[in-house]
């Protein structure tokens, strides 16, 4: 038989890079086949998110970023410079999070879905027409954030009017002049050519983009011992895997962008620069608890306990 697994990037994004190492995998050991579903072939996100609480595709990988809705308490990734900028510690927070691991999963569960791995894919940095050495260079910039309501707090703090979109117009709100800034990790700005329509980088260190790949949970439950042993095999496997993929990833894929447009401005603003923001942000932490209550609270609580654990 074949599954239907949905993703929100390209083949050769790192979505798709994990989706292929999974279908690789699930192929080597078992008779099913994996058959794949970039982004644009199925709709937006919150479609293919439909689509797989339907059961009508067996797998889908959705960010936090539009999950906000379903499971508020997805909304953590967003808290800014919570996660850490070294990998090595990110990745292993991956790894043994107990909050990621053992608490989202019943979180995913209630919404009909098994959820399978979570993975960062990269420093966020914002793209703008402008350069962003301070909060207060984002007044009056219209900021496209992922349609999240927390993503909307972070930007309200840093200053910016932030306005929240799928993917699928971003490029041309941004050519247009509707919107004067997005935000995105590196292997993406390069991919979707964002440096096209934009004239700056800021990395401010805020936030890693994290994903997360799910299964239906209906049809999770009714496969055999064997086959859930492969699907959780194929999701280790590849998740060992685009961990790896994406190390210097960031930035080669930054190089690659001064290399595309050399008058594009990249900056990596220093600690020092970078304090104003995160002065800001601190009001964040206190919205993600009013919008999640106790239950986003204990997650919260988790995932700093987790954090702690890799340092
Ligand atoms: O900004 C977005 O909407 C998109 N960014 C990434 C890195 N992946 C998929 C998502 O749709």
């Amino acid at each position: 038989d074949t599954w239907r697994y949905a993703f929100e990037e390209a083949l050769d994004e790192v979505q798709g890079k994990y989706a292929q190492k999974f279908k690789e995998e699930v192929e080597a050991n078992s008779d099913h086949e994996v058959q794949l579903f970039p982004y644009g072939t199925l709709g937006e996100s919150v479609d293919t998110m439909e689509q797989a609480q339907a059961g009508i595709l067996q797998f889908v990988d959705q960010s936090p970023g539009f999950t906000g809705a379903l499971i508020p308490e997805a909304q953590v990734f967003f808290v800014p410079y919570l996660l850490p900028q070294d990998d090595e510690e990110l990745n292993e927070f991956f790894r043994t999070s107990k909050a990621i691991n053992e608490m989202f999963p019943e979180l995913y569960a209630e919404q009909g879905l098994e959820l399978l791995k979570m993975f960062p894919e990269g420093d966020v940095c914002m793209t703008t027409q402008e350069p962003v050495k301070t909060p207060e260079d984002l007044n009056e910039v219209k900021f496209r954030v992922m349609t999240n309501p927390l993503l909307v707090e972070s930007y309200k703090a840093f200053g910016a009017t932030p306005t929240p979109l799928p993917w699928g117009e971003v490029y041309g709100a941004m050519q247009t002049g509707i919107i004067q800034g997005q935000e995105n990790p590196g292997f993406y700005l390069e991919s979707t050519k964002m440096y096209e329509v934009t004239e700056v980088i800021t990395c401010i260190g805020h936030n890693n983009f994290t994903t997360a790949v799910m299964a239906n949970k209906d049809f999770y439950d009714g496969l055999s011992d064997a086959d859930k042993e492969v699907v959780q095999n194929a999701s280790d496997a590849a998740f060992e895997y685009i961990l790896e993929y994406q190390s210097g990833l960031q930035e080669k894929s930054l190089d690659n962008i001064a290399k595309a447009k050399p008058d594009m401005q990249i900056n990596i603003l220093s600690e020092e620069e970078r304090q104003p923001f995160k002065d800001k942000a601190a009001s964040v932490e206190e919205a993600f608890i009013e919008m999640t209550g106790d239950s986003g609270k204990e997650i919260l609580d988790q995932f700093k306990a987790d954090l702690e654990a890799v340092k």
